[in-house]
């Protein structure tokens, strides 16, 4: 848990765990009693029930492969808690200018030279300014003339920028919930929750796909994080794309010294994403490196469909490319580039 005498004071009004729950739960779909039940199964139930709906919605069982790239690194004027590149902690990350146009075509290519289908553009911002977005859509254009799918996380968007951004043909816009919205305080005090659940809005109503996870293991309990899965359950219509992130503390943040998460939970929460978000991809996102071969192995037969591919995530590290392909090779999982028929989300 974070030290919450060094966060500021949230800028909404603060709710209690107890109102959020009795929220969550009035507003339809999933309960979050519903989806802690799920996470209280034993654990060969949950994976059963988990490989089922997997089987039954994604009966190739391909796994989607995304390439990240950092085009704007460092210096956020955001707090929050797990993340390197806030500019007020003392990390390893130099604050970068926003890449230029070639070298992210130059990356995208080697991206798609290496089999991957998506090219997700990270930027270190609190919200783009419309300069940036210009920036960007020439970004998009070229990326999606390589014949690659395009992804983006920007921070923040106004709904004329997410019209932009769509417009030049962007497909996915990635952000996050993160955590439970109780948990979320503790966590962040520069922009509150609803401000995310207005960004993803935003994004719907300008007709791109949604990618919207968190991360688990900040030290949030089962509860937390079922009612996290909850939320994103109960988005109408749930997101595109899932990433689930495993924390990755980061010296100088302040969750650096957080415990690792028990990796049978973090298989728990993979197998509950897949049955509350059936269509959905599910994401193994940052936190692969540490899991392991075996846990990730867990993770596909839970219904993970979907993993960041190549060395580097945005200042932290992934694993390399060739170990991928052999761990997808031995656990004889196709990619989804190699394998025509998908069931359209
Ligand atoms: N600045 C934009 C934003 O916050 O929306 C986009 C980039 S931000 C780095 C994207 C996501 O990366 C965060 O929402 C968080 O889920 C994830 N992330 C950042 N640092 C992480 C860490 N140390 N471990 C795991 N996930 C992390
Ligand atoms: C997401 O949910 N995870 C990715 C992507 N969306 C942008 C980012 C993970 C970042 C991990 C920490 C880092 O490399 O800086
Ligand atoms: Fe900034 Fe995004 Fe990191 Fe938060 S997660 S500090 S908004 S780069």
């Amino acid at each position: 848990m974070l030290d919450t005498q060094t966060v500021e004071k949230p800028l909404t009004q603060v709710k209690s765990k107890a109102d959020l729950r009795k929220e969550l739960d009035a507003a339809g779909g999933w309960t979050v009693a519903q989806v802690e039940a799920l996470f209280d199964l034993p654990f060969n139930e949950l994976m059963h029930r988990a490989q089922e709906t997997h089987k039954a919605y994604f009966p190739e069982g391909d796994v989607e492969l995304a390439t990240l790239l950092s085009i704007k690194t460092g210096g956020c004027p955001e707090d929050c808690g797990y993340c390197p590149q806030a500019a007020r902690y003392d990390t390893d990350v130099k604050a970068e200018k926003l890449m230029g146009l070639e070298e992210v075509l130059e990356a995208a290519k080697a991206a798609k030279a290496a089999g991957s289908n998506r090219f997700c553009m990270g930027a270190a911002w609190r919200e783009p300014k419309d300069r940036d977005i210009e920036k960007v859509t020439a970004m998009i254009k070229g990326v999606k003339a390589l014949g690659l799918e395009t992804c983006a996380t920007l921070g923040m968007l106004e709904a004329d920028q997410a019209q932009a951004l769509s417009d030049a043909g962007l497909d996915f816009y990635n952000h996050n919930l993160d955590t439970s919205e109780d948990f979320y305080r503790s966590v962040i005090s520069t922009r509150g929750y609803q401000d995310r659940l207005d960004t993803i809005s935003h994004v719907r109503s300008a007709g791109m796909s949604v990618c919207c996870g968190g991360i688990v293991g900040m030290g949030e309990s089962r509860e937390q994080r079922a009612a996290f899965l909850t939320r994103l359950a109960n988005l109408s219509p749930y997101p595109e794309s899932v990433p689930i992130n495993h924390l990755v503390p980061v010296a100088g943040t302040p969750l650096a010294e957080q415990k690792p998460l028990d990796p049978l939970e973090f298989v728990r929460t993979i197998a509950v994403a897949r049955i509350t978000m059936p269509k959905a991809r599910v994401r193994l996102s940052a936190g692969r490196q540490e899991l392991g071969r075996a846990v990730q192995a867990m993770c596909f037969l839970a219904g993970a469909n979907s993993i960041f591919y190549g060395e580097q995530l945005l200042t932290t590290g992934n694993p390399e490319a060739e170990q991928d392909r052999e761990l997808l090779a031995e656990l004889g999982l196709k990619t989804k580039q190699s394998c025509k028929a998908e069931v359209l989300v």
